[in-house]
């Protein structure tokens, strides 16, 4: 899938980021860009620029927005082929793993009506240049959209950037990259065109279900002792029976 060539140019260069150690319980993962655009980034001609932040007009408050400078209409052999995205917090404020089964979602908005065939991408990065991808195909609208889904592998391709390769993800393969994972991104570049406005709200990842405690272990009542002479007998001290 060649429209996604820029991710591989970001998954090398996030590769170096650090990753702190799994975390037992899952971080916060939820970005409605109100305020500020939350160290969201743009990657778009081989360069990283701080994601703009619009104060109004999000699905509601503020929303970050990103303009398309270069067309993809060579694409996928020769240029112009130049795909934007949009790059989460890198690093991450946390381990992924407590995500798994839970869900991810976003609001996307376009000013311009999609090409044939091009589809919104969401990508979780992991320190090895691997990468879980969502194809999600966009509504011919330039109202926000809402995109959710599961997170966990059914629908999911598990991408090897540097080979070049892409399979559907096992289960293993799923946990493997939330517990490695480095920035996610979001390919919102939907039109072969440039000069187009992508905006990004909410982008949210839920924790899935927790392992359950386990019920305190129950502790047997103290065996009641009888006196000499008498036996338990039905939780009562009886007297025992002398033999003639
Ligand atoms: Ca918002
Ligand atoms: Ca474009």
């Amino acid at each position: 899938m060649k429209q996604l060539r820029w991710v591989t140019g970001s998954v090398i260069g996030a590769a170096v980021a650090l990753i702190a150690p799994a975390a037992a319980t899952a971080t916060p993962f939820s970005y409605p860009f109100n305020d500020s655009n939350q160290t969201f980034t743009v990657l778009q001609n081989g360069g990283s620029t701080p994601a703009t932040l619009v104060s109004t007009g999000g699905n509601p408050g503020g929303f970050i927005r990103l303009t398309d400078a270069i067309a993809e209409t060579g694409c996928p052999t020769a240029a112009p082929c130049d795909v934007s995205l949009f790059e989460g917090p890198n690093p991450l404020p946390g381990s992924l793993t407590a995500n798994y089964g839970g869900t991810w979602s976003f609001d996307f908005k376009t000013d311009v009506a999609p090409s044939v065939n091009k589809n919104v991408y969401l990508v979780i990065n992991d320190a090895a240049g691997e990468g879980l991808v969502k194809s999600i195909p966009p509504a011919n609208t330039t109202n926000w959209q809402h995109f959710s889904g599961s997170l966990t592998e059914p629908g999911w391709l598990l991408y090897d950037f540097g080979v070049g390769t892409s399979a559907p993800a096992t289960e293993a393969q799923f946990k493997s990259v939330l517990s490695t994972a480095i920035a996610p991104d979001i390919q919102p570049d939907i039109y072969t065109g440039s000069g187009e406005h992508y905006g990004l709200d909410n982008f949210v990842f839920t924790d899935g279900p927790q392992p359950a405690s386990a019920p305190p272990a129950a502790t047997a009542p103290a065996r009641k002792k009888c006196k000499k002479g008498r036996k338990l007998k039905h939780g009562r001290c009886v007297k025992k029976k002398v033999r003639k």
